[in-house]
């Protein structure tokens, strides 16, 4: 099948790139230009028309990618024209009808990349981060990724395991030989440098995910402290509804913000209270979630009212920080005992001191963003990955010192498979390649 889409935003704009794969990209180059192929990955002025027609839809480049050197590994094109809608919607009709020529699917000129083997399956994660990257963090991690950074690490890891497996195996193949003391120890030293090695990856503060993802700030805390209010100073514009009304707020309200290059977002919640509203109740409970799932918490309190629940309590850990608001309404000095506590006094309506509680934001996501070379995860499926492997790890070992070999092969063939998992690459030919080259089979 021969894929085609769009590959440029959506929208009119100066250009709009269509991307062509698969075998019949010859074919349609030809029919839509009705000449000859252009050279190879050289930019061609061509007249482009409707296929059956011949009428003229545009004037544009045409390149020639052919495979195996090409994005996807298949025969492709990109096709450059004036980005208008009714243009766009001409030259895929026209491409439709050729046959064997289908629409693309997200994400499949990738997946075919991957598949046929042009790039691993975290380059493939990575391009997908670099398009919805927002700020420059963002985009630098994932350009390191899709340059092999983590790929790397993952390969090797799974080569040293690899070569103990072929050890392993190698016994049981001929049990009656003993395995030499030497190689004893270099499959206990690799494994364990292994095991140390992807510990010490996962003590990351998941600091690759919260690049990805977004740093999380939940605004917790009373009915009408000037939560929402806070959500709109921080985003520059209205995106809650603020009123002196208790309990305006019921939904969470999301909003994504770039503060000094670092991806946050920022959510609303309802107002914390005893409430008999059923709606208000769920909304209360979406609130707590929030405070749980957040890396740091903001809970903001009225000045003039400054007794504290449990629940508003418990909310103040080392995550958080106490926002007192409404310091314009404040006659005299705040209570001694809040006094001690961390805290930021504003005044939203005011702006009063509003900037010394962002300049605490950033010094928190300076903090929690210390972004390292040693970051490898950018996703809960690494992590789970590598967490298997650890606990197929640990099994090896044990097996390995009570001489079960049966086993512990085993268990060292599924670590092995999660580290191969991450990159995308499971493959058993790759076991026994291992076998041959390593091992001195015929002696
Ligand atoms: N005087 C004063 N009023 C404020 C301040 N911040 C918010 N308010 C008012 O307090 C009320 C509740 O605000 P809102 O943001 O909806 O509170 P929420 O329920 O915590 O989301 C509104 O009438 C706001 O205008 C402030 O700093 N000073
Ligand atoms: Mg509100």
């Amino acid at each position: 099948m021969t894929i085609f889409a769009l590959s440029s935003g959506p929208g009119i704009s100066g250009v709009a790139i269509i991307r062509v794969s698969g075998p019949e990209t010859k074919k349609v180059i030809k029919l839509l230009t009705k000449k000859e192929l252009p050279i190879p990955r050289v930019a061609m002025l061509r007249k482009i028309n409707k296929i059956n027609t011949s009428e003229l839809i545009d004037e544009g480049i045409i390149l020639w990618f052919p495979g195996p050197d090409s994005y996807t590994g298949e025969d492709m094109a990109e096709i450059q024209v004036h980005g208008s809608k009714a243009v766009i919607d001409a030259l895929h009709s026209s491409i439709s009808e050729i046959e064997n020529c289908r629409l693309a699917e997200p994400g499949e000129f990738t997946k075919l990349a991957f598949q046929n083997g042009k790039i691993n399956l975290l380059q493939a994660e990575s391009i997908a981060d670099l398009i919805s990257s927002e700020t420059e963090i963002q985009r630098q991690q994932a350009i390191k990724i899709m340059n092999g950074k983590s790929a790397d690490q993952f390969n090797s890891l799974r080569k040293k395991l690899l070569k103990i497996l072929s050890h392993v195996e190698a016994k049981i193949d001929f049990p009656d030989e003993d395995l030499p003391n030497d190689i004893l120890k270099e499959i206990k030293k690799s494994s364990d440098d292994v095991f140390k090695n992807i510990e010490k990856i996962l003590d990351d503060q998941k600091v690759g995910e919260r690049i990805r993802e977004g740093f999380k700030i939940a605004i917790l805390g009373p009915t009408n402290a000037g939560k929402s209010s806070l959500l709109n100073h921080l985003s520059n514009r209205d995106v809650a509804i603020v009123s002196e009304i208790a309990g305006t707020t019921r939904d969470v309200i999301e909003t994504h913000l770039n503060i000094d290059g670092f991806p946050v977002i920022v959510s609303d919640t309802a107002g914390i209270r005893e409430s008999k509203n059923e709606i208000e109740k769920k909304g209360i409970k979406l609130s707590l979630i929030r405070a749980e799932e957040a890396d740091l918490k903001l809970v903001v309190v009225d000045a003039k009212n400054l007794d504290f629940t449990d629940v508003l309590k418990g909310l103040l850990d080392q995550n958080a920080i106490l926002v007192i608001n409404k310091s314009d309404l404040l006659k005299g000095d705040i209570d001694p005992e809040i006094k001690k506590l961390n805290h930021v006094l504003i005044s939203i309506k005011e702006n009063l001191n509003v900037d010394e509680l962002i300049l605490k934001i950033k010094n928190n996501l300076k903090n929690k963003f210390i972004a390292s070379d040693d970051i490898l995860i950018t996703r809960e499926r690494h992590r789970q990955h590598l967490e298997q492997c650890l606990e197929h790890l640990k099994n090896f070992n044990k097996k390995n010192e009570v001489e079960d070999f049966d086993k512990a092969a085993e268990d060292l063939r599924l670590a092995t498979r999660h580290l191969g998992m991450i990159v995308g690459k499971v493959d058993v030919e790759e076991i026994l390649g291992s076998i041959f080259n390593d091992f001195c089979i015929g002696k």
